[in-house]
């Protein structure tokens, strides 16, 4: 088969792209690196006979593409698929895709990992996962192709290499993982073109990092952001009030609370129900003094509604989406509605601004952003519907990846503007969204499933640069269990954005609705979260500032170990804490792999030789927490909520080893700041190195431009 001419660029010599056209990306503006590669640092570039590329590092072949003619790809059986002939699925024929871009798939034992948000195990080799935003509630497993999130980047370990790919394009476009022929792994689109980022590393965290270089820095969020989540569609107001002081009289974490879609007057944006939460001002202040923060929910559409003022402002600036010119219309929560033109900066600075003021006007800390999709209930808006831009006239198809995007980014900036870092979640997004936004990954359900799969998808968002992340805790559609629960909060303890959240009419999920033994299992875990605030909160530092994961598979610091590489239920909480949950139903113990070193149980002190499979007693109130040995961790202790001006004192606890004189040390370097300003920015923080010596703890200042004065104390 012929190919048309292929072009290599090397933007640095770890990031090459190649391509036959390039893809438009002013949409997303790749942070591209300056190219400056000599030439004896390139990687060498060969050809295939057929011409497709082939790249070798140190004598061996790390990747290779492999032509895949038009034909290649087998139909699918769709006869065969009750739901299609039900109409819920298109006919799904890949024949006719414009770009097809085939990688050879090296060896048998090859991972594949990334892609996002997918309810799936880190490998996903095999399966095929289509990039189009989706908003399907139903119940989400490894074989959904599309979830809320677009992020067309895989990252594939082949023996002792690895490399990554990523895909620049918002239009849809299909990831056949080596399902349809196990050899090729393959990008098929049909308006997007054959161009592609090629990462190149030593390790998955050099891959990892070299694709983060090109599309973030993600967001650094407050301090606060990393405490406790509480949220329910739809909190009414007396509960609101009930559950803060709660919290409040019984010492239990609380940071925010959410305010789902009913606190609205009828569903429209930027609006109020008096009835439903009265005198909401009031309590957003009240709440303010006892530690918490409210977060609302914001939707996208806009209730098409005479006399309505969001509706009318933005109609005067033909500010909404057009379909042959006409204002374009779908229902939504409000009934007509009507999506409004981010693309175009007048609407993007109106948003803002109204975003800013209805803030300011109650009192709230922060915007979660939903339905941004977008979402819509008649039927999927079609692909010609019109966002006329700024400079260009965007369609639905090139556009729809991104709204939840620049939406994200439109809600952002609203707090940029103040010099405060954006207390923003999102739903939908592209590969690039987390420069603007935290995230969820939306409706999971009750499931122990759902419970097991929240570790591999946290996981793969943080490889894919998005860092904070997290699923609703206890699950949001269907009833959970007491044993779910705890189960649930127990193994997402450690996630970036930790939150409870449940659907309307589920059985209720907060922390004391099944009883004394959970509600104190409960705290115990929520209180033991708040203690790791300053170890998590440098991590995420750490994480923005070097693209390194927070919340890790073990394969990313232990990329040797064969082990390791399809451990699904254990997790790295940076380089230095190994968590292993149990995740199943009546478990009372599991089985948990050490990577190589010796570990220490950080409950019982108990230390463990690495390299080998444990059982390990896990009753109900306990999980598995290791930490290497000699390690340095800073906790705080006695908060329960996140203000960092309250924070004077930090509890080092060293990781001892029984078996050595306990003068192993990893230290650990501190992050600090004032935890909510955008000063950091300007290099507004502090370095703290921590050490662990002659039975005490050692300080040094690496850097003090904030100048925190903090008390440390050895546990
Ligand atoms: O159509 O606002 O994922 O978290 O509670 C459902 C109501 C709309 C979907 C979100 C969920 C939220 C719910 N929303």
């Amino acid at each position: 088969m012929k190919i048309k001419e292929r072009y290599v660029e090397f933007v640095n010599e770890n990031i090459l792209r190649i391509y036959e056209k390039k893809n438009d990306t002013s949409l997303f503006g790749l942070n591209e690196p300056e190219r400056n590669v000599t030439v004896e640092k390139r990687p060498a570039v060969g050809r295939n006979a057929d011409g497709s590329i082939c790249i070798r590092r140190n004598g061996v072949t790390v990747f290779s593409e492999k032509a895949v003619d038009k034909d290649h790809a087998p139909e699918e059986k769709v006869n065969f698929d009750i739901a299609f002939k039900e109409g819920h699925k298109k006919s799904d024929n890949r024949r006719s895709y414009k770009t097809r871009i085939g990688i050879a798939l090296l060896g048998e034992e090859d991972k594949i990992y990334g892609l996002g948000d997918k309810a799936a195990f880190l490998n996903r080799r095999g399966y095929e996962y289509v990039s189009k935003n989706s908003d399907d509630p139903t119940q989400h497993n490894e074989t959904y192709r599309s979830l809320y999130k677009s992020v067309n980047f895989i990252m594939v370990n082949h023996d002792r290499t690895w490399y990554g790919v990523f895909y620049p394009s918002s239009y849809e476009c299909t990831f056949d993982l080596g399902k349809h022929d196990p050899d090729i792994l393959c990008i098929y689109s049909d308006k997007g073109e054959y161009d592609y980022y090629l990462f190149l590393g030593d390790s998955p965290l050099d891959i990892v990092r070299a694709y983060y270089s090109l599309v973030g820095p993600g967001i650094f969020t407050t301090m606060k952001f990393m405490g406790y989540h509480q949220s329910r569609w739809s909190y009414t107001d007396a509960e609101a009030h009930e559950l803060v002081r709660r919290h409040a009289e019984e010492d239990l974490p609380l940071d925010f609370i959410h305010f789902d879609i009913d606190y609205m007057d009828g569903y429209r944006v930027y609006t109020v129900n008096e009835n439903y939460v009265p005198e909401f001002k009031k309590t957003c202040e009240e709440f303010k003094k006892q530690g918490v923060g409210v977060i609302t929910i914001i939707d996208p559409a806009v209730k098409k509604d005479k006399g309505y003022s969001v509706y009318e402002e933005v109609k005067k600036i033909r500010g909404f989406a057009t379909l042959k010119g006409k204002e374009y219309v779908n229902e939504v929560w409000p009934g007509d509605a009507v999506y409004p033109d981010y693309f175009r900066k007048d609407v993007r600075d109106y948003f803002k601004n109204i975003t800013k003021k209805f803030m300011e006007k109650y009192g709230i800390t922060g915007i979660w952003g939903d339905m941004n999709e977008p979402a819509s209930f008649k039927g999927p808006l079609p692909e010609d519907v019109e966002f006329p831009g700024d400079e260009r006239m965007i369609l639905h198809d090139e556009a729809h990846n991104l709204y939840g995007e620049y939406m994200s980014r439109t809600l952002s900036e609203s707090f940029r503007e103040e010099n405060k870092r954006p207390t923003v979640i999102t739903r939908a997004a592209f590969a690039t969204t987390a420069r603007y936004t935290a995230s969820w990954n939306g409706d999971n359900q009750s499931l122990w499933d759902h419970l097991r799969t929240s570790l591999p998808q946290v996981m793969t968002m943080n490889l894919c640069g998005f860092f904070m992340n997290g699923v609703d805790v206890g699950g949001f559609g269907n009833d959970t269990t007491k044993e779910l629960l705890i189960r649930w909060l127990e193994a997402d303890i450690f996630m970036p954005y930790l939150r409870n959240h449940s659907a309307l009419g589920t059985k209720r999920q907060e922390p004391w609705s099944f009883g004394c033994e959970t509600y104190e299992i409960y705290k115990k875990f929520l209180r033991l979260r708040y203690e790791f605030i300053p170890y998590l909160y440098t991590l995420q530092w750490q994480a923005y500032k070097y693209g390194t994961p927070m919340f890790a598979p073990l394969f990313l610091y232990y990329p040797g170990d064969e082990r390791v590489k399809e451990i699904n239920d254990e997790v790295m909480v940076g380089d230095r804490i190994l968590h292993a949950p149990v995740v199943d139903q009546g478990e009372k113990r599991r089985v948990v792999y050490l990577p190589e070193g010796r570990w220490i149980d950080y409950f019982t002190g108990k230390a463990y030789d690495g390299g080998r499979d444990y059982i390990v007693d896990m009753p109900i109130d306990s999980t598995g927490i290791f930490v290497k040995a000699g390690a340095v961790i800073p906790l705080m202790k006695g908060k329960t909520y996140v203000d960092p001006k309250e924070i004077n004192e930090i509890f080092v606890y060293h990781a001892k080893d029984p078996e050595d004189r306990g003068d192993i040390c990893l230290p650990f370097d501190l992050h600090w700041d004032d935890g909510e300003s955008l000063d950091y920015e300007k290099g507004v923080y502090d370095t703290i190195k921590i050490k662990v010596g002659n039975g005490k703890a050692e300080i040094e200042r690496l850097k003090n431009d904030f100048g925190k004065e903090l008390r440390f104390t050895l546990l």
